[in-house]
């Protein structure tokens, strides 16, 4: 018995040796560090581990001589105490004392307190300020000053069901892949504003040393200075329901002029969207777009095939409310319709209303009434963005 669970727990420990071999790119470091913050904490880090480990040397060599030379075999007799006070009780309890004062307030308080308020300081000489989102499952970035302000997208998952159903290989970047980067300049201070619709979550990047919890309710902040181009990537780092794995935050920092010609080319981006939402769209169109908005953004709910996982999410296909009229006689929106829902949201289902634009929102209902409810007609991105 005893020896077939012994057995077991050396298979187990030179499996889980082997599979670390097989993730070759697990390292034993902090990642290299891509900011200011991130860099002082390393540094901040490395020290505490040296200081820890002459501590620790320290200690077990008084120990290991102690135990050693003071040995029966060598016929050592134990010295005899009596009396609770005697000078060198006071002088073995107080020089630790100090020393542990010494090292915790001075070596380690300085440093550790220099790092806190630098991380605390979002504010000194900041370039620019965005404010990043965390909703159930995905984040929005939104640019709020200089050129790019006003510039707004969401960030959604980009590794496909397939991949996460084994159905073909894993890319490199499994799960860790989104549609939009949020793009930054390099050498730049950039505040982060930080909060969620939901429930918290928390954005991030280790490379940038930074993590804080963007809580529904509250506007928190960090900051970040990206010290060379590259993508970074990062995962939502608190706990947040069903969806919390395919949550994966991608930063692209460029230079400052890369930066511009990409501001300027989302804002084309922007200006188009609103054009088509004063176009009439065919119904092929907007089921074709729909199927694209549904997969990014409702399918983690409501599943690719509408059948949702009642009781948490209702299923699409039979709901009276995907095939229910939207408007009534007068035009007005009808209240717990389909288009009401989508905009508003209801509970858990979130409100659509500033995540998706009036294209998007047209074309998943549409989509919702054509391939799950069996309908035919069409919901117009103009008659979403007359209720603007
Ligand atoms: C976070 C999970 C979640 C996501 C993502 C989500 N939904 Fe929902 N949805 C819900 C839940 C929960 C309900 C039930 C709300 C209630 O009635 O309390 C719901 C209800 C609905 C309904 C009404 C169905 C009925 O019969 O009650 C529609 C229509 C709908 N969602 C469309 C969408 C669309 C379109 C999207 C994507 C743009 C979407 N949902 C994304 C969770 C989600
Ligand atoms: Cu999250």
């Amino acid at each position: 018995m005893f020896t077939q669970w012994f057995k077991n727990r050396w298979m187990l420990l030179i499996s889980v040796l082997l599979s670390l071999h097989a993730h070759a790119e697990i390292t034993w470091n902090f990642p290299t560090p891509a900011t200011p913050m991130a860099e002082d904490t390393l540094h901040v880090h490395n020290k505490f581990m040296l200081i820890v480990m002459v501590i620790f040397l320290v200690v077990l060599g008084i120990m290991i001589y102690s135990i050693y030379n003071h040995r029966k075999s060598k016929g050592f007799k134990a010295a005899k105490f009596d009396g609770p006070s005697n000078k060198s009780q006071l002088i073995w309890t107080l020089v630790p004392f100090a020393i542990l004062l010494y090292i915790d307030f001075i070596l380690m308080g300085i440093p550790a307190y220099h790092s806190v308020v630098a991380m605390e300081d979002t504010k000194t000489n900041a370039d620019m300020v965005i404010k990043v989102t965390g909703s159930q499952w995905r984040w929005q970035y939104e640019y709020m000053d200089g050129d790019a302000q006003g510039l707004k997208f969401v960030s959604n998952l980009k590794t496909s069901e397939d991949e996460i159903y084994n159905k073909t290989d894993k890319n490199p970047q499994y799960l860790l892949d989104v549609d939009n980067h949020l793009v930054l300049p390099v050498d730049k201070k950039v505040r982060v504003l930080l909060t969620s619709t939901d429930v918290i979550h928390n954005w991030w990047v280790p490379a940038f040393g930074a993590a804080r919890d963007a809580i529904p309710g509250f506007l928190r902040e960090t900051w970040v200075k990206i010290d060379k181009p590259g993508v970074y990537r990062g995962q939502c780092k608190e706990l947040c329901g069903k969806g919390h794995g395919f949550m994966p935050v991608v930063v692209e920092a460029v230079p400052e002029a890369d930066y511009k010609v990409w501001v300027e080319a989302q804002k084309v981006k922007l200006a188009a969207a609103a054009e088509g939402a004063n176009k009439e769209w065919s119904k092929d169109e907007l089921v074709a777009k729909g199927k694209e908005v549904y997969a990014k953004n409702c399918q983690v709910c409501h599943q690719a095939n509408g059948k949702g996982l009642p009781p948490a999410f209702p299923s699409l296909v039979d709901s009276a409310i995907v095939k229910g009229k939207i408007f009534d006689e007068q035009g007005k929106l009808l209240k717990d319709s389909h288009l009401d829902r989508v905009l508003n949201g209801k509970g858990v289902m979130p409100a659509w209303k500033s995540v998706l634009n009036d294209v998007e929102i047209a074309a998943v209902v549409t989509y919702e009434r054509v391939d799950f409810g069996g309908m035919s007609d069409t919901l117009q991105p103009a008659q979403v963005k007359a209720l603007r």
